[in-house]
Protein backbone atom coordinates (compact mmCIF):
# COMPACT_ATOMS: atom_id res chain seq x y z
CA UNK A 1 0.00 0.00 0.00
CA UNK A 2 1.55 3.09 -0.70
CA UNK A 3 1.07 5.94 1.01
CA UNK A 4 0.10 9.55 0.30
CA UNK A 5 2.04 12.69 0.92
CA UNK A 6 -0.25 15.54 1.66
CA UNK A 7 1.08 18.94 3.14
CA UNK A 8 0.55 20.16 6.62
CA UNK A 9 -2.21 22.35 5.62
CA UNK A 10 -4.05 19.67 4.05
CA UNK A 11 -3.65 17.82 7.15
CA UNK A 12 -4.23 20.86 9.74
CA UNK A 13 -8.04 20.56 7.19
CA UNK A 14 -9.22 17.39 8.51
CA UNK A 15 -8.63 18.13 12.19
CA UNK A 16 -11.94 19.80 13.10
CA UNK A 17 -12.51 21.92 16.41
CA UNK A 18 -12.66 19.55 19.65
CA UNK A 19 -10.55 16.81 18.15
CA UNK A 20 -7.90 15.08 20.62
CA UNK A 21 -4.60 14.71 19.50
CA UNK A 22 -2.32 12.44 20.73
CA UNK A 23 1.58 13.39 19.63
CA UNK A 24 4.87 11.77 19.70
CA UNK A 25 8.02 13.00 21.54
CA UNK A 26 9.41 13.85 25.13
CA UNK A 27 10.67 17.47 25.88
CA UNK A 28 10.80 18.78 21.88
CA UNK A 29 12.50 15.69 20.45
CA UNK A 30 10.02 13.46 18.64
CA UNK A 31 7.63 15.95 18.68
CA UNK A 32 5.50 16.80 15.08
CA UNK A 33 7.09 19.85 13.36
CA UNK A 34 4.51 21.42 11.26
CA UNK A 35 1.24 20.37 11.35
CA UNK A 36 0.32 21.95 14.38
CA UNK A 37 1.44 25.20 13.16
CA UNK A 38 -1.01 24.69 10.33
CA UNK A 39 -3.02 23.74 12.92
CA UNK A 40 -2.93 27.16 14.36
CA UNK A 41 -3.35 29.37 10.96
CA UNK A 42 -6.08 27.51 10.44
CA UNK A 43 -7.47 27.98 14.34
CA UNK A 44 -6.61 31.91 13.15
CA UNK A 45 -9.27 31.57 10.39
CA UNK A 46 -11.91 29.88 12.14
CA UNK A 47 -11.75 32.86 14.83
CA UNK A 48 -11.73 35.23 12.26
CA UNK A 49 -15.01 33.89 11.49
CA UNK A 50 -15.95 33.68 14.47
CA UNK A 51 -16.07 30.28 15.09
CA UNK A 52 -14.57 28.08 18.24
CA UNK A 53 -12.06 26.14 17.63
CA UNK A 54 -9.93 24.13 19.75
CA UNK A 55 -7.98 20.96 20.25
CA UNK A 56 -6.83 18.58 23.49
CA UNK A 57 -3.20 18.01 23.08
CA UNK A 58 -1.79 14.92 24.65
CA UNK A 59 2.18 14.21 24.43
CA UNK A 60 4.81 12.83 26.24
CA UNK A 61 6.18 15.94 28.35
CA UNK A 62 6.89 18.85 27.32
CA UNK A 63 6.61 20.56 23.87
CA UNK A 64 8.21 23.56 21.93
CA UNK A 65 7.21 26.58 20.10
CA UNK A 66 5.90 24.68 17.03
CA UNK A 67 3.06 23.12 19.38
CA UNK A 68 2.19 24.90 23.01
CA UNK A 69 3.93 28.21 22.00
CA UNK A 70 1.87 28.99 18.90
CA UNK A 71 -1.05 26.85 19.74
CA UNK A 72 -1.63 28.96 22.55
CA UNK A 73 -0.84 32.36 21.25
CA UNK A 74 -3.48 31.21 19.12
CA UNK A 75 -5.98 30.24 21.94
CA UNK A 76 -6.27 26.94 20.76
CA UNK A 77 -5.87 24.60 23.71
CA UNK A 78 -8.60 23.46 25.50
CA UNK A 79 -7.26 20.31 27.21
CA UNK A 80 -3.38 19.36 27.68
CA UNK A 81 -1.56 16.87 29.63
CA UNK A 82 0.26 15.59 30.58
CA UNK A 83 3.14 18.12 31.19
CA UNK A 84 4.47 21.31 29.95
CA UNK A 85 7.09 24.27 30.47
CA UNK A 86 6.38 27.06 27.87
CA UNK A 87 5.23 30.11 28.82
CA UNK A 88 2.38 31.06 26.31
CA UNK A 89 0.87 27.74 28.00
CA UNK A 90 1.33 29.00 31.21
CA UNK A 91 0.09 31.93 30.68
CA UNK A 92 -3.07 30.40 29.21
CA UNK A 93 -3.48 27.63 32.16
CA UNK A 94 -2.80 30.01 34.90
CA UNK A 95 -5.86 32.52 33.54
CA UNK A 96 -8.35 29.65 32.72
CA UNK A 97 -8.07 29.55 29.27
CA UNK A 98 -6.69 26.16 29.20
CA UNK A 99 -7.35 23.32 30.96
CA UNK A 100 -4.40 21.33 32.24
CA UNK A 101 -3.81 18.76 33.95
CA UNK A 102 -0.55 17.37 35.43
CA UNK A 103 0.18 13.67 36.13
CA UNK A 104 2.80 11.71 36.85
CA UNK A 105 4.11 10.76 33.40
CA UNK A 106 4.90 7.08 33.76
CA UNK A 107 0.94 6.76 34.36
CA UNK A 108 -0.43 8.63 31.15
CA UNK A 109 -0.11 5.80 28.66
CA UNK A 110 -1.42 3.14 30.35
CA UNK A 111 -4.49 5.67 31.90
CA UNK A 112 -5.47 5.94 27.70
CA UNK A 113 -5.41 2.47 27.72
CA UNK A 114 -7.71 2.08 30.45
CA UNK A 115 -9.90 4.51 28.80
CA UNK A 116 -10.09 7.23 31.40
CA UNK A 117 -9.31 9.49 28.40
CA UNK A 118 -11.57 8.54 25.43
CA UNK A 119 -10.10 8.19 21.74
CA UNK A 120 -7.84 9.52 19.96
CA UNK A 121 -8.72 11.58 16.91
CA UNK A 122 -5.46 11.80 15.26
CA UNK A 123 -2.27 10.38 16.01
CA UNK A 124 0.67 13.11 15.22
CA UNK A 125 4.05 10.89 14.81
CA UNK A 126 7.12 11.90 13.98
CA UNK A 127 9.30 9.09 11.74
CA UNK A 128 13.29 8.84 10.62
CA UNK A 129 11.09 6.29 8.57
CA UNK A 130 8.20 4.18 7.76
CA UNK A 131 8.03 1.10 5.71
CA UNK A 132 5.14 -0.45 3.70
CA UNK A 133 3.95 -2.55 6.64
CA UNK A 134 3.33 0.42 8.87
CA UNK A 135 6.62 -0.31 10.97
CA UNK A 136 7.91 3.98 11.90
CA UNK A 137 11.12 4.26 12.58
CA UNK A 138 10.67 6.99 15.88
CA UNK A 139 12.72 10.06 15.92
CA UNK A 140 14.86 10.89 18.75
CA UNK A 141 12.24 10.85 21.66
CA UNK A 142 8.52 8.43 22.17
CA UNK A 143 6.89 9.70 24.85
CA UNK A 144 3.33 8.04 25.06
CA UNK A 145 2.81 7.50 21.42
CA UNK A 146 2.86 3.14 21.38
CA UNK A 147 0.06 3.60 23.65
CA UNK A 148 -1.77 6.89 21.89
CA UNK A 149 -1.30 5.49 18.55
CA UNK A 150 -3.47 2.13 18.90
CA UNK A 151 -6.17 4.27 20.28
CA UNK A 152 -6.27 6.98 17.38
CA UNK A 153 -8.82 6.69 14.37
CA UNK A 154 -6.56 7.99 11.98
CA UNK A 155 -2.73 9.07 11.87
CA UNK A 156 -0.30 11.73 10.58
CA UNK A 157 3.27 10.81 9.83
CA UNK A 158 5.52 13.63 9.95
CA UNK A 159 8.35 12.13 7.87
CA UNK A 160 11.43 14.33 9.46
CA UNK A 161 14.37 14.01 6.61
CA UNK A 162 16.98 15.27 9.33
CA UNK A 163 16.94 12.21 11.09
CA UNK A 164 19.14 9.30 9.78
CA UNK A 165 18.16 6.16 9.20
CA UNK A 166 20.75 5.28 11.80
CA UNK A 167 18.65 5.61 14.18
CA UNK A 168 17.49 1.95 14.07
CA UNK A 169 18.16 0.07 16.61
CA UNK A 170 18.28 2.72 19.63
CA UNK A 171 14.70 2.69 20.43
CA UNK A 172 13.30 -0.14 22.92
CA UNK A 173 9.23 -0.05 21.95
CA UNK A 174 7.39 -1.88 24.80
CA UNK A 175 4.13 -1.45 26.11
CA UNK A 176 2.81 -4.28 29.05
CA UNK A 177 0.02 -6.05 29.24
CA UNK A 178 -2.90 -4.51 31.22
CA UNK A 179 -4.25 -5.68 34.56
CA UNK A 180 -4.97 -8.20 35.48
CA UNK A 181 -2.63 -9.99 32.90
CA UNK A 182 0.60 -7.38 33.35
CA UNK A 183 3.92 -9.35 33.98
CA UNK A 184 7.62 -8.34 34.97
CA UNK A 185 8.82 -6.04 33.22
CA UNK A 186 11.93 -7.84 31.73
CA UNK A 187 14.28 -5.14 32.29
CA UNK A 188 17.36 -6.16 34.40
CA UNK A 189 19.94 -3.39 33.58
CA UNK A 190 19.88 -0.25 31.83
CA UNK A 191 21.01 -1.98 29.05
CA UNK A 192 18.68 -4.55 28.77
CA UNK A 193 15.84 -4.26 25.74
CA UNK A 194 12.48 -5.27 26.48
CA UNK A 195 10.57 -4.81 23.06
CA UNK A 196 11.12 -3.80 19.71
CA UNK A 197 13.20 -1.49 17.63
CA UNK A 198 10.66 0.66 15.50
CA UNK A 199 6.45 1.21 17.02
CA UNK A 200 4.35 -0.94 14.18
CA UNK A 201 1.17 1.00 13.87
CA UNK A 202 -2.46 -0.08 11.55
CA UNK A 203 -1.04 1.27 8.06
CA UNK A 204 -5.01 1.61 7.32
CA UNK A 205 -5.22 4.59 9.78
CA UNK A 206 -2.47 6.66 7.86
CA UNK A 207 -4.44 9.58 5.91
CA UNK A 208 -1.13 11.07 5.19
CA UNK A 209 2.36 11.84 5.53
CA UNK A 210 3.69 15.08 5.79
CA UNK A 211 7.78 15.88 4.96
CA UNK A 212 9.99 18.18 6.98
CA UNK A 213 13.33 18.35 7.84
CA UNK A 214 14.92 20.20 10.77
CA UNK A 215 16.59 19.11 14.05
CA UNK A 216 14.45 19.25 17.04
CA UNK A 217 15.27 22.81 17.99
CA UNK A 218 16.08 22.50 21.55
CA UNK A 219 18.28 25.29 22.99
CA UNK A 220 21.23 25.09 24.78
CA UNK A 221 21.80 25.34 28.48
CA UNK A 222 24.01 28.41 29.18
CA UNK A 223 26.65 27.47 31.39
CA UNK A 224 25.96 27.16 35.39
CA UNK A 225 25.96 29.99 37.57
CA UNK A 226 27.86 29.98 40.82
CA UNK A 227 24.18 28.69 43.04
CA UNK A 228 24.36 25.82 40.38
CA UNK A 229 27.70 25.27 41.03
CA UNK A 230 27.60 25.36 44.66
CA UNK A 231 24.66 22.72 44.68
CA UNK A 232 26.18 20.66 42.00
CA UNK A 233 29.08 20.21 44.05
CA UNK A 234 27.60 19.93 47.14
CA UNK A 235 25.52 16.34 45.34
CA UNK A 236 28.18 14.86 44.32
CA UNK A 237 29.58 15.44 47.28
CA UNK A 238 26.60 13.66 49.16
CA UNK A 239 26.91 10.61 46.32
CA UNK A 240 30.66 9.97 47.22
CA UNK A 241 30.27 9.97 51.13
CA UNK A 242 27.61 7.75 50.60
CA UNK A 243 29.77 5.58 48.26
CA UNK A 244 32.83 5.59 50.91
CA UNK A 245 30.30 4.42 53.61
CA UNK A 246 29.54 1.61 51.65
CA UNK A 247 25.72 2.91 51.63
CA UNK A 248 26.18 2.76 47.20
CA UNK A 249 27.30 -0.50 46.35
CA UNK A 250 30.77 -0.41 44.76
CA UNK A 251 29.24 -1.20 41.36
CA UNK A 252 27.59 2.19 41.90
CA UNK A 253 23.84 2.95 40.75
CA UNK A 254 22.07 4.16 37.96
CA UNK A 255 21.44 7.66 38.04
CA UNK A 256 18.36 9.67 36.89
CA UNK A 257 18.78 13.64 36.81
CA UNK A 258 16.00 16.24 35.74
CA UNK A 259 16.41 19.26 33.43
CA UNK A 260 18.18 22.17 34.40
CA UNK A 261 20.95 24.36 34.88
CA UNK A 262 21.62 22.39 38.59
CA UNK A 263 21.31 19.14 36.57
CA UNK A 264 23.81 19.95 34.01
CA UNK A 265 26.18 21.19 37.10
CA UNK A 266 25.61 17.86 38.73
CA UNK A 267 27.08 15.90 35.68
CA UNK A 268 29.76 18.25 35.01
CA UNK A 269 30.54 17.18 38.99
CA UNK A 270 30.59 13.87 38.28
CA UNK A 271 32.57 13.99 35.08
CA UNK A 272 35.29 15.58 36.96
CA UNK A 273 35.46 13.07 39.93
CA UNK A 274 38.03 10.13 40.06
CA UNK A 275 36.62 8.35 42.76
CA UNK A 276 33.46 7.13 41.69
CA UNK A 277 33.23 4.62 39.21
CA UNK A 278 31.95 4.91 35.97
CA UNK A 279 28.08 4.99 35.86
CA UNK A 280 25.07 4.06 33.45
CA UNK A 281 21.54 6.48 33.54
CA UNK A 282 18.38 5.14 33.50
CA UNK A 283 16.76 8.16 33.53
CA UNK A 284 13.98 9.81 31.18
CA UNK A 285 15.80 12.70 29.38
CA UNK A 286 19.78 12.61 28.28
CA UNK A 287 21.05 16.44 27.98
CA UNK A 288 23.76 17.74 26.44
CA UNK A 289 26.09 16.74 29.36
CA UNK A 290 25.52 13.43 29.00
CA UNK A 291 26.61 13.12 25.61
CA UNK A 292 30.15 14.02 26.87
CA UNK A 293 30.24 11.90 29.71
CA UNK A 294 29.39 9.35 27.17
CA UNK A 295 32.17 10.23 25.25
CA UNK A 296 34.41 10.61 28.08
CA UNK A 297 33.32 7.15 29.08
CA UNK A 298 32.21 8.17 32.79
CA UNK A 299 28.73 7.67 32.01
CA UNK A 300 29.27 4.15 30.12
CA UNK A 301 25.34 4.07 29.05
CA UNK A 302 22.12 5.59 28.90
CA UNK A 303 18.37 4.68 28.89
CA UNK A 304 16.37 7.58 28.43
CA UNK A 305 12.52 8.60 26.56
CA UNK A 306 14.42 11.33 24.93
CA UNK A 307 17.69 12.30 23.58
CA UNK A 308 17.05 16.44 24.94
CA UNK A 309 20.24 17.48 23.01
CA UNK A 310 20.55 20.77 21.40
CA UNK A 311 20.69 21.01 17.74
CA UNK A 312 24.67 21.40 17.97
CA UNK A 313 24.92 18.14 20.11
CA UNK A 314 22.60 16.52 18.23
CA UNK A 315 24.32 17.36 14.91
CA UNK A 316 27.38 16.17 16.46
CA UNK A 317 25.23 12.73 17.52
CA UNK A 318 24.41 12.10 14.36
CA UNK A 319 27.79 12.68 12.45
CA UNK A 320 29.23 9.68 15.58
CA UNK A 321 26.53 7.19 15.27
CA UNK A 322 28.55 4.23 15.02
CA UNK A 323 30.28 5.30 18.19
CA UNK A 324 27.13 6.58 20.36
CA UNK A 325 24.62 3.62 18.71
CA UNK A 326 25.27 1.49 20.98
CA UNK A 327 25.29 3.68 24.53
CA UNK A 328 21.66 5.09 24.22
CA UNK A 329 18.51 3.29 24.11
CA UNK A 330 15.11 5.12 23.74
CA UNK A 331 12.10 3.73 25.09
CA UNK A 332 8.53 4.96 26.27
CA UNK A 333 8.00 6.93 28.78
CA UNK A 334 5.81 4.51 30.56
CA UNK A 335 9.23 2.25 30.62
CA UNK A 336 11.85 4.91 31.27
CA UNK A 337 9.87 6.13 34.39
CA UNK A 338 8.35 2.97 35.41
CA UNK A 339 8.09 2.27 38.74
CA UNK A 340 8.83 -1.18 39.37
CA UNK A 341 12.11 -0.84 36.77
CA UNK A 342 13.15 1.71 38.68
CA UNK A 343 12.86 0.25 42.10
CA UNK A 344 13.98 -2.88 40.85
CA UNK A 345 17.46 -0.83 39.64
CA UNK A 346 17.85 1.02 42.62
CA UNK A 347 18.05 4.16 40.54
CA UNK A 348 19.54 7.34 42.72
CA UNK A 349 16.85 10.32 41.67
CA UNK A 350 17.57 13.72 41.32
CA UNK A 351 15.16 16.25 40.67
CA UNK A 352 14.90 20.34 41.26
CA UNK A 353 12.41 21.61 44.06
CA UNK A 354 10.84 25.11 43.58
CA UNK A 355 10.45 25.24 47.37
CA UNK A 356 10.77 22.57 50.34
CA UNK A 357 9.41 22.59 53.74
CA UNK A 358 11.38 22.77 56.81
CA UNK A 359 9.42 18.79 57.74
CA UNK A 360 10.80 18.05 53.94
CA UNK A 361 7.45 18.57 51.10
CA UNK A 362 8.78 19.32 48.46
CA UNK A 363 6.93 21.73 45.40
CA UNK A 364 8.20 21.68 42.41
CA UNK A 365 5.26 22.69 40.17
CA UNK A 366 3.61 25.84 41.90
CA UNK A 367 5.05 29.38 41.96
CA UNK A 368 4.04 30.46 45.54
CA UNK A 369 1.49 27.22 45.87
CA UNK A 370 -0.50 29.13 43.03
CA UNK A 371 0.50 29.35 39.72
CA UNK A 372 1.64 26.11 37.78
CA UNK A 373 5.17 26.59 36.36
CA UNK A 374 5.42 23.42 34.14
CA UNK A 375 3.65 20.19 36.45
CA UNK A 376 5.24 17.46 38.59
CA UNK A 377 6.77 15.72 35.33
CA UNK A 378 8.76 12.78 35.70
CA UNK A 379 9.99 14.06 39.41
CA UNK A 380 7.30 11.78 41.02
CA UNK A 381 8.05 8.63 39.05
CA UNK A 382 11.67 8.73 40.06
CA UNK A 383 11.22 10.29 43.58
CA UNK A 384 9.02 8.22 45.00
CA UNK A 385 10.57 4.77 43.80
CA UNK A 386 14.44 5.72 43.65
CA UNK A 387 17.01 3.67 45.99
CA UNK A 388 17.57 7.10 47.24
CA UNK A 389 15.89 10.39 46.66
CA UNK A 390 17.59 13.91 46.62
CA UNK A 391 15.98 17.11 45.75
CA UNK A 392 17.81 20.40 45.30
CA UNK A 393 17.27 23.91 44.89
CA UNK A 394 18.76 27.51 45.40
CA UNK A 395 17.97 28.45 48.97
CA UNK A 396 16.59 31.38 48.09
CA UNK A 397 15.32 33.32 44.74
CA UNK A 398 14.81 36.89 43.17
CA UNK A 399 17.93 37.93 45.60
CA UNK A 400 16.83 36.53 48.70
CA UNK A 401 13.08 37.96 48.70
CA UNK A 402 11.87 34.29 48.09
CA UNK A 403 13.29 31.17 50.64
CA UNK A 404 13.15 28.26 48.91
CA UNK A 405 12.80 27.09 52.38
CA UNK A 406 9.59 27.52 54.41
CA UNK A 407 7.47 26.65 56.77
CA UNK A 408 4.91 24.78 55.10
CA UNK A 409 5.01 24.28 51.05
CA UNK A 410 2.14 26.23 49.08
CA UNK A 411 1.57 23.23 47.18
CA UNK A 412 2.47 19.42 48.23
CA UNK A 413 4.07 17.15 45.23
CA UNK A 414 6.44 15.06 46.58
CA UNK A 415 5.72 14.20 50.73
CA UNK A 416 7.93 13.80 53.30
CA UNK A 417 7.76 10.16 52.82
CA UNK A 418 9.27 9.98 49.87
CA UNK A 419 11.89 12.31 49.80
CA UNK A 420 15.28 11.18 51.38
CA UNK A 421 18.13 14.41 50.98
CA UNK A 422 17.45 17.87 50.47
CA UNK A 423 20.34 19.87 49.14
CA UNK A 424 21.03 23.95 48.03
CA UNK A 425 24.14 26.05 47.81
CA UNK A 426 24.16 25.92 51.57
CA UNK A 427 24.67 22.24 52.30
CA UNK A 428 22.51 18.90 52.89
CA UNK A 429 19.94 17.90 54.67
CA UNK A 430 20.05 14.26 54.93
CA UNK A 431 16.57 13.35 55.92
CA UNK A 432 17.01 9.75 56.39
CA UNK A 433 15.87 7.97 60.18
CA UNK A 434 14.79 11.33 61.44
CA UNK A 435 11.45 12.18 63.18
CA UNK A 436 10.22 15.47 61.98
CA UNK A 437 11.73 18.04 64.20
CA UNK A 438 15.03 16.66 63.63
CA UNK A 439 14.09 16.86 60.10
CA UNK A 440 13.10 20.58 60.54
CA UNK A 441 16.35 21.21 62.14
CA UNK A 442 18.58 19.67 59.88
CA UNK A 443 16.70 21.13 56.93
CA UNK A 444 17.05 24.49 58.52
CA UNK A 445 20.51 24.56 59.66
CA UNK A 446 22.19 22.93 56.74
CA UNK A 447 19.71 24.14 53.57
CA UNK A 448 18.25 27.26 54.49
CA UNK A 449 19.88 30.66 53.44
CA UNK A 450 21.19 32.37 56.75
CA UNK A 451 19.13 35.48 56.57
CA UNK A 452 16.25 33.07 56.55
CA UNK A 453 17.95 30.67 59.46
CA UNK A 454 16.37 32.50 62.48
CA UNK A 455 12.84 33.54 60.97
CA UNK A 456 12.66 29.77 60.48
CA UNK A 457 13.76 28.46 64.30
CA UNK A 458 11.09 30.77 65.64
CA UNK A 459 8.56 29.68 63.42
CA UNK A 460 9.58 25.52 64.50
CA UNK A 461 9.12 27.02 68.12
CA UNK A 462 6.08 28.18 67.75
CA UNK A 463 5.23 24.79 66.84
CA UNK A 464 7.11 23.39 69.79
CA UNK A 465 5.66 25.56 72.00
CA UNK A 466 2.23 26.12 71.14
CA UNK A 467 0.25 22.69 69.76
CA UNK A 468 2.91 20.91 69.80
CA UNK A 469 2.19 17.61 68.37
CA UNK A 470 4.93 15.37 66.49
CA UNK A 471 4.93 17.38 63.74
CA UNK A 472 4.38 21.16 65.20
CA UNK A 473 2.88 23.04 62.67
CA UNK A 474 1.07 26.36 63.70
CA UNK A 475 -1.75 26.43 61.42
CA UNK A 476 -2.13 30.00 61.23
CA UNK A 477 1.62 31.13 60.94
CA UNK A 478 2.45 28.25 58.35
CA UNK A 479 1.64 30.57 55.34
CA UNK A 480 3.25 33.25 56.85
CA UNK A 481 6.27 33.78 54.47
CA UNK A 482 4.30 33.47 51.42
CA UNK A 483 1.64 36.16 52.78
CA UNK A 484 4.58 38.28 53.59
CA UNK A 485 5.73 37.93 49.70
CA UNK A 486 2.47 38.31 48.61
CA UNK A 487 1.88 41.99 50.72
CA UNK A 488 4.94 43.27 50.87
CA UNK A 489 7.32 41.80 47.70
CA UNK A 490 9.88 40.03 51.25
CA UNK A 491 9.07 36.88 52.94
CA UNK A 492 11.63 38.78 55.65
CA UNK A 493 9.24 40.70 56.45
CA UNK A 494 7.34 38.00 58.21
CA UNK A 495 7.30 38.38 61.84
CA UNK A 496 6.84 35.60 64.05
CA UNK A 497 6.13 37.49 67.59
CA UNK A 498 2.38 38.29 66.50
CA UNK A 499 1.45 34.85 66.09
CA UNK A 500 2.42 34.05 69.87
O1 LIG B 1 11.85 32.28 37.48
O2 LIG B 1 12.25 32.24 35.09
O3 LIG B 1 11.28 34.27 36.21
O4 LIG B 1 13.68 33.64 36.59
O5 LIG B 1 11.12 29.74 38.98
O6 LIG B 1 13.62 28.53 38.49
O7 LIG B 1 15.89 28.24 39.48
O8 LIG B 1 15.62 28.70 36.98
O9 LIG B 1 14.97 26.49 38.06
O10 LIG B 1 14.78 26.07 35.54
O11 LIG B 1 15.85 24.45 37.18
O12 LIG B 1 13.36 24.85 37.16
C1 LIG B 1 11.30 23.03 39.63
C2 LIG B 1 10.56 24.54 37.79
C3 LIG B 1 12.98 24.35 38.41
C4 LIG B 1 11.84 22.44 37.23
C5 LIG B 1 11.65 23.60 38.27
C6 LIG B 1 11.38 30.82 39.88
C7 LIG B 1 12.76 31.31 39.45
C8 LIG B 1 12.66 31.19 37.94
C9 LIG B 1 12.69 28.67 37.49
P1 LIG B 1 12.31 33.18 36.24
P2 LIG B 1 15.11 28.06 38.21
P3 LIG B 1 14.82 25.46 36.88
C10 LIG B 1 12.67 15.82 34.58
C11 LIG B 1 11.99 15.84 35.91
C12 LIG B 1 9.42 19.54 37.88
C13 LIG B 1 9.51 18.48 36.83
C14 LIG B 1 10.71 17.62 36.95
C15 LIG B 1 10.61 21.57 37.09
C16 LIG B 1 11.84 29.92 37.76
O13 LIG B 1 12.92 21.64 37.59
O14 LIG B 1 9.72 21.87 36.34
O15 LIG B 1 11.48 17.68 37.89
N1 LIG B 1 10.56 20.44 37.85
N2 LIG B 1 10.88 16.76 35.98
O16 LIG B 1 12.99 32.61 39.90
C17 LIG B 1 8.71 31.51 43.32
C18 LIG B 1 10.00 29.95 44.47
C19 LIG B 1 10.81 29.82 43.31
C20 LIG B 1 10.46 30.59 42.18
C21 LIG B 1 12.23 29.35 41.72
N3 LIG B 1 10.27 29.26 45.58
N4 LIG B 1 8.97 30.80 44.43
N5 LIG B 1 9.42 31.43 42.19
N6 LIG B 1 11.37 30.27 41.23
N7 LIG B 1 11.90 29.07 42.99
C22 LIG B 1 12.03 16.43 33.35
C23 LIG B 1 10.66 15.95 32.96
O17 LIG B 1 9.90 15.53 33.74
C24 LIG B 1 10.24 16.04 31.59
Amino acid sequence: MAYDFISAADAAEMIQNGNTLGLSGFTAPGNPKSITEALAAKAVREHEKGNEFKVNIFTGASTNDHIDGILSRNNVVNMRAPYQNTPDLRKRINAHDAHYFDRHLSEMAQEFRYGFYGDVDFALIEAADIDENGEVLLGCGIGNIPSYAPRAKKIFIELNEALPKSLMGMHDVYVPNDPPYRREIPIYSPRDRAGRPTLKIDKSKVVGIVRTNSLDGVKAFTAPDETSNRIGANVVDFLITEYRRGRIPKEFLPLQSGVGNVANAVLHYLSLDKELPNFMMYTEVVQDSVLELLRLGKCSFASTCSMTFSDKVESELFSDMNYFHDKIVMRPSEISNNPEVIRRLGVIAMNTALEADIFGNVNSSHVLGQKMMNGIGGSGDFARNGYISIFSCPSVTKSGLISNIVPHVGHVDHSEHSVDVIITDQGIADLRGKDPVQRAETIIDNCANPMYRELLHDYLRLGINGAGGQTPITHRAAFAFHSAFSETGDMRNVDFSKYC
